[in-house]
């Protein structure tokens, strides 16, 4: 049992009286509460604990810090623009630095997608883009075309649009259908368990797009919105040829494309887009937390000329609005001065090939762990992998959130969601690091009951 004086060294501090007020996001509130894990620094690959323990950080924060943390760059380019320009409106005003960082994303983002509109998280992408496409089948007379096909599985955030088009069940078990979406099945076959890269079965649930254009035609659907793999929903990587198949589908039907790239994007997959890795170009992409490495929050919807251009061309006079929509904190300066610093990073520090040159260790490292007890699946590609864990009956998540606090204990942050345990090592993670990682993973779950 925890004494008053670990508990307080491990909770910085704070009384379990002065922990109530915080209702934590996606938390088991009264879990963390009696055993807080509380983090107080990050430099590099590894999280400071409140109690003084070095704390390898496998997934990058939640998918979101690949190029590690403390980046000198990062840090003084927002330090500098706090102090010069903190906020300025952007509505009907700008500042240089959101023109700036537009430009430099839409270089390096696949042929055709050029046009920036900015959000604060990827769940604002999600309900950006779903508003974006209905908006610009509004504009070319085809209103009816509204529904949005998403896919079991799929996480899209938070928000209304992203929660409805996102297939976790537990994301919409208190909240209903939301708005009107369908799903295609997921692609986790059992028989692809334990592959390495992207799976060989599956390509024909692709054909489930024609089966659903069938039952409500496409003329009632504005857009399928996909991850290239699904982060979230336990790594479901996409069976060889699928992406190209949904991508010839959507051509056939006139339906947009919308790639969620929040966590395939700038340098997870081995290049700077999933879309690149994967050889399939959307109409839309989606894009947050390594757009600024997670210093600051910022998220970037990224459009084909044709939409932009369809906006401006149904907008009215001039000096009327084509789009209505915008956050208050939509290209905030200081999130413009970390991403400009952070697409630096990812091109300066060639943080693709880095991760190109890391992977195949990485995916050596994490199928060592097959034949441990208990372990269903091990899927991976690029710097990301799942471990499955096989449920206990009736509890699935259990099993996972116990290796994750006894790993905690061990100086290693593993995330658990669902049935698996994912993992994400920052970019410039070195081979000792993944080594402690899998070492770690596997006295736990050798042990596990
Ligand atoms: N789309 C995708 C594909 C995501 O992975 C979002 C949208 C929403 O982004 P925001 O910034 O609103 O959270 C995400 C977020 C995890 C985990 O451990 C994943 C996310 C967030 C938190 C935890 O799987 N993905
Ligand atoms: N609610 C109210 C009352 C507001 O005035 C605003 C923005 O002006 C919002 C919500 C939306 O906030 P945000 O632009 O930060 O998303």
């Amino acid at each position: 049992m925890a004494t008053n004086q670990t508990l307080n060294d491990a909770a910085a501090g704070l009384s379990r009286a002065e922990l109530e007020s915080f209702w934590m996001p996606y938390t088991g509130n009264r879990q963390f509460k009696d055993d807080p894990r509380m983090i107080v620094a990050a430099d590099g690959c590894y999280y400071t604990s409140a109690d003084g323990r070095q704390i390898f950080d496998s997934l990058s924060g939640l998918f979101c810090s690949g190029y590690g943390h403390n980046r000198p760059e990062i840090a003084d380019a927002v330090s500098k623009q706090v102090r010069e320009l903190d906020y300025s409106p952007g509505f009907q005003f700008a500042h240089p630095k959101s023109f700036e960082l537009a430009n430099k994303l839409v270089a390096l983002t696949p042929e055709g997608l050029d046009y920036a509109f900015f959000c604060c998280s990827g769940s604002d992408t999600a309900d950006t883009s779903m508003k974006m496409a209905k908006a610009y089948w509004r504009l070319k007379g085809q209103g009816s075309k509204t529904k949005i096909i998403g896919r079991e599985r799929g996480y899209h955030g938070v928000n209304i649009g992203g929660t409805s088009a996102g297939g976790i069940g537990i994301n919409r078990k208190l909240y209903g259908q939301l708005t009107d979406t369908d799903h295609l099945s997921h692609t986790l076959l059992p028989e692809n368990a334990f592959s390495r890269g992207l799976p060989k079965h599956g390509v024909e649930l692709a054909e489930e797009l024609e089966s659903l254009v069938a039952l409500h035609d496409a003329s009632n659907i504005a857009a399928v919105i996909i991850e290239p793999y699904s982060g979230s929903g336990g790594v479901v990587l996409p069976p060889e040829g699928y992406l190209q198949r949904i991508r010839e589908i959507c051509n056939k039907h006139d339906i947009l494309l919308i790639f969620d790239e929040v966590i395939t994007a700038f340098g997870r997959t081995g290049a700077n887009f999933g879309a690149d890795t994967f050889g399939v170009i959307p109409d839309i992409m989606n894009l947050a937390k390594g757009l600024t490495n997670a210093v600051i929050p910022m998220g970037a919807v990224v459009t084909k000329a044709d939409i932009y251009e369809t906006f401006m061309a149904n907008g009215g006079p001039d000096y009327m609005l084509e789009f209505p929509h915008g956050y208050t904190y939509s290209a905030h300066p200081v999130a413009c001065a970390a991403g400009l610093a952070a697409l630096d990073v990812l091109v300066n520090d060639r943080m693709a090939e880095r991760v190109r040159n890391l992977s195949p260790y990485f995916e050596d490292a994490v199928h060592s762990l097959k034949g441990l007890p208990h372990i269903v699946d091990i899927r991976n590609f690029g710097l990301c992998a799942a471990i499955q864990i096989e449920a206990l009956p009736g509890e699935p998540a259990r099993r996972p959130f116990e290796i994750s606090m006894e790993c905690w204990k061990k100086g290693l942050y593993a995330r658990y969601g669902g049935d698996v345990i994912a993992l994400a090592p920052p970019f410039i993670s070195e081979k000792r690091d993944i080594d402690f990682m899998t070492n770690v993973l596997n006295d736990v779950i050798s042990s596990l009951n």
